[in-house]
């Protein structure tokens, strides 16, 4: 199988200066409904071969700050529960990036995966918060048996560090009473409409976590029109916009020092919802950029081809 980088082989940076470094986990098991998400971080790699560099809206070349792509790695256990499988991950990603003075960005997989990354982020940055956009609460204690099961991620990440969620609207009675009980930063995905909506939604929320802090966007928190290939389309959703614009507030307002995209199940002939992704990750690797200072201008020199 031929090696997959981001932005293509050509801009490959397999130096130690790389700013960036793209992580995948092709790993799925605890998805219910619709299966898939162990494909993308092949297609939104292959997809990135057809952006262009520079970024109309951010000014620059988000490239420029070095991105530098690590292997997709298929682990060899004797057993795929969901635990084991996140602490194999784990192990590999350490030797993959530096997180004091990189940013690794995660390709899923499912969302459990993110439980691989976050706490390598945090011996780096123990003040680390958390922020998750996600149409789903995830923070049941278990489903299904699993404790580390895709649908039980908040609630994990939960036990360890402060979390705000965004964009939630599909959840149980029984997490809607821990939502209340324990006062849990939620914003639910109508009270998001409109700039307004999500501005105070996100003065709100950032007000109460610390300065650094990790960003988890399951893909599902856009609308099933705008993003149907997901394991769990829900309507009702942000647009691309909105996201977007939301992850542009939190770069100014917070340090991003990791994140991850996830539960995209990229099943769809068109592309559309692949390249789409590649794209969004795409800007955000730029945001974080301008926000750490990493914002390079066009007469830096990078290498274009091989
Ligand atoms: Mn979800």
């Amino acid at each position: 199988m031929r090696s997959l980088a981001f932005l293509g082989e050509g801009l490959r940076d397999d130096g130690a200066n790389a700013r960036f470094v793209i992580l995948s986990c092709p790993y799925e098991r605890t998805a219910c409904y619709l299966k898939g998400t162990a494909l993308a971080p092949r297609e939104i790699l292959a997809a990135s071969e057809q952006l262009e560099r520079y970024d109309e809206k951010l000014r620059f070349s988000p490239v420029r700050a070095g991105i530098r792509t690590a292997e997709i790695w298929y682990p060899n256990l004797p057993s795929d529960d969901p635990e084991s499988v996140i602490e194999a991950y784990r192990g590999f990603f350490r030797r993959k990036f530096d997180p004091l003075s990189q940013v690794p960005v995660l390709i899923g997989g499912e969302h459990s995966v993110s439980l691989a990354l976050v706490p390598l982020v945090a011996e780096a940055y123990p003040d680390l918060g958390v922020v998750l956009f996600d149409a789903h609460a995830d923070l049941r204690d278990s489903y299904q048996g699993l404790r580390f099961s895709h649908a039980c991620v908040s609630r994990r990440l939960l036990d360890t560090f402060p979390i705000a969620q965004f964009g939630i609207r599909s959840l149980s009675e029984e997490e809607a009473r821990l939502i209340e009980q324990r006062s849990l930063s939620v914003a639910y995905a109508h009270t998001l409409k409109g700039a307004e909506g999500f501005i105070k939604a996100l003065d709100e929320a950032l007000s109460k976590l610390p300065q650094n802090v990790y960003l988890s966007i399951d893909v599902d928190c856009l609308d099933a029109s705008a993003m149907p290939d997901v394991g769990t389309p829900e309507p009702f959703g942000l647009s691309m916009f909105e996201l977007e614009a939301m992850v542009e507030v939190l770069t100014k307002r917070k340090r991003v020092v990791g994140f991850d995209l996830v539960e995209h199940a990229p099943l769809s002939p068109t592309k559309a919802s692949t390249f789409s992704l590649a794209r969004f990750l795409y800007r955000t690797i730029g945001l974080i950029a301008i926000s750490m200072g990493w914002a390079y201008p066009p007469e830096t020199s990078f290498v274009v081809g091989k």
